[in-house]
């Protein structure tokens, strides 16, 4: 018996970033979905139509699924006619894949596969991983593989902040063990693709994955090479970047103060894994983007250091110091990259730590996107208060709205340091503050 058409029972497995928007996807397009997590909290919240995690326009979508009938939570996967895994695939401290949620989540399934039932892998893994991980499992249920059980790879390829769209218009590459295989998912995901769906092997579609965010990885490790390299030789790399990309065939990504997110910064370690020796520039850029929070670091000392302890004489005076004679650090954004809630990974998260690594400063933090984290403050002008240096971290929308003048009378020395190059340098310089720029000398 082989999955054919039509409206079909899936659970699906993670209910997470991935998950979760697949989920209330196929369930809006009308097919029975059981959406499993072994978190209870996030199987309650789900089952009352409510959701755990921020994404623009999620919550409206899993509100419609889960009222409709076609969308509930459990904690106990069951029979069904498809089975989506997306579990995290996280990195371990010796950077390997940690793929000990994909083979629990893959075991336990084998119980309820039936013939004519479809296994699918979207979460993010090594390559190999359908052919020697998945496909071993799955072989206890006594089903034949490739005839009785189809299985495939379906990376998930969307960008968080902006899921659903993506989820929807995104080409997607899906990799069967076998031709019947990648038709079968094909067919089910063309419920609500409406991208192109190409077709390939397991191990094809696992690389492509990894190579897709490897290749960002690495363009973003050479911008930041880039920005080091100006620094030293005290030129804008921003303006390098704009007018080379002005080139036919250039396209310079944008400097930061590091990459984060689950993807990025772990995705390329899967293939430095696998082939060590000659994985040499995946790794070296790895090791280059993975440096720019202590590059940071060390320019926000260097600015303290040479900085005045107080305004210049007659823009008013305070304390530069706490009566404890720490400086006090601001930092504006701490998620991994603007608009979104998600800290994984997050560069200014290590930014954070290696200032509290340190007894001289006092470190004050405001993310409008974070409820609950250490130092935050209810809002960027109480968290610059008494503030010697304020770090601009992230480019969230909310950040292009500050009252200047309020926050140049909120800090003790009116000192930024823009890690994004978010701000207007020339406005900023007029109105007193000393402006520093990441990327520029
Ligand atoms: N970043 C830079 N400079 C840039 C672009 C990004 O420093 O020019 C930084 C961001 O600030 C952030 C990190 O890179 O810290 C990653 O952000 P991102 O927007 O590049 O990507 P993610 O991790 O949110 O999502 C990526 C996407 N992959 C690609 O664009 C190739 C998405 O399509 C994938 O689905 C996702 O990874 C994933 O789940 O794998």
């Amino acid at each position: 018996m082989v999955f054919i058409n039509g409206k079909k029972k899936i659970c699906i497995l993670g209910l997470g970033y991935i998950g979760l928007p697949t989920a209330a996807m196929f369930a809006t397009h009308g097919h029975k979905i059981v959406g499993v997590d072994i978190n209870q909290k996030i199987v309650d919240a789900l089952n009352e139509g409510k959701i755990t995690i921020y994404e623009p326009y999620l919550d409206i979508l899993v509100h419609a699924a889960v009222t409709s009938g076609n969308l509930r939570g459990s904690t106990q996967p069951e029979e069904a006619d498809a089975f989506i895994i997306s579990v995290p695939t996280p990195i371990t401290e010796e950077k390997a894949a940690d793929m000990s949620y994909v083979e629990i989540a893959a075991e336990s399934i084998v119980p309820y596969l039936r013939p004519g039932n479809l296994v699918i892998l979207e979460s993010t893994s090594p390559p190999g991983t359908v052919k020697n991980l998945l496909v071993p499992i799955l072989e206890k249920s006594g089903l034949k593989i490739g005839t009785e059980l189809l299985v495939a790879h379906c990376p998930e390829r969307v960008l968080p902040g902006k899921i659903l769209i993506e989820l929807v218009e995104n080409p997607r590459i899906i990799g069967g063990i076998n031709q019947e295989s990648a038709e079968a998912v094909r067919d089910l995901y063309r419920t609500f693709v409406k991208g192109e769906i190409y077709l390939t092997d397991a191990t094809t579609a696992e690389m492509c994955k990894l190579m897709e965010n490897t290749y960002r990885d690495v363009n973003i490790a050479l911008a930041n090479e880039l920005a080091l390299i100006c620094e030293n030789i005290g030129v804008s790399a921003w303006e390098v970047i704009k007018l080379a990309n002005k080139h036919p065939r250039v396209n310079i990504h944008q400097p930061g103060p590091g990459v984060g997110g689950h993807c990025l910064a772990v995705d390329p370690w899967f293939i430095v894994e696998k082939v060590p020796d000659t994985a040499k520039l995946i790794k070296l850029s790895r090791i280059i983007n993975d440096s720019m929070p202590m590059h940071v670091f060390e320019r926000a000392k260097s600015i303290l250091s040479a900085g005045p302890d107080t305004r210049e004489p007659g823009t008013g005076e305070m304390a530069a110091h706490g009566s404890d004679g720490k400086k006090k650090v601001t930092i504006l954004g701490i998620t991994y990259k603007a608009n979104i809630d998600d800290t994984r990974e997050s560069p200014i998260i290590k930014l954070i730590e290696l200032f509290e690594e340190q007894t001289d400063y006092e470190i004050s933090i405001y993310d409008p996107h974070i409820a609950e984290y250490r130092h935050l403050a209810k809002d960027i002008y109480s968290a610059a208060h008494g503030s010697s240096l304020l770090i601009l971290g992230v480019n969230h929308e909310a950040f292009s709205k500050v009252d200047f003048e309020l926050l140049y009378k909120e800090m003790a020395c009116p000192n930024i340091l823009d890690t994004r190059n978010f701000w207007n340098g020339d406005m900023l310089s007029k109105l007193g503050f000393k402006y520093h720029l990441l990327g520029r000398g």
